[in-house]
């Protein structure tokens, strides 16, 4: 089934201009691009975003991080591009993320783990919706 998935190259991405290998991945792969935008999250955005995570130990850490420079944030489309993307880029903690995915080839250590992408079709939908709008 064709589907669409809800991505973000996180601030470390950026400013370490992995911008285009990241996406030159997913396109090699075939998926499609189908909206993208360069923003600032706020702290409001962030909390929303994250709201699933308020109380944890790392939450607050986690907001500073994600509101501390400019994200890309993306739609990609193709078929089940949803758990092919969770492959692509590999387990939350990218020291024990797999070499050869995104979070295991460029990431070290958490909460710098280069990229998110939606778990399921609920927080694809949710999170393009918040992103983007209907
Ligand atoms: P994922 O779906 O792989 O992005 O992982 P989660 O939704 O569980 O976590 C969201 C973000 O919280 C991660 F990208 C990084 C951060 N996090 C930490 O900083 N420490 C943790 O122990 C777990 C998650």
């Amino acid at each position: 089934m064709v589907e669409r998935t809800f991505v973000v190259l996180k601030p470390d991405a950026v400013r370490r201009k992995l911008i285009g290998k990241i996406i030159e991945r997913f396109e090699n792969k075939g998926l499609e691009i189908v909206e993208m935008k360069m923003l600032k999250i706020d702290r409001e955005l962030a909390e929303k975003y994250y709201g699933e995570h308020k109380g944890k130990d790392f939450y607050e850490n986690l907001i500073n991080f994600i509101t501390s420079g400019r994200v890309v944030a993306m739609v990609v489309e193709g078929e089940n591009a949803i758990s092919v993307v969770r492959k692509m880029i590999g387990k939350t903690n990218p020291a024990e993320a797999e070499p050869g995915t995104i979070r295991g080839d460029f990431g070290l250590k958490l909460p710098e783990n280069v990229i998110h992408a939606s778990d399921s079709k609920e927080s694809a939908e949710r999170e393009i919706k918040l992103f983007f709008g209907e």
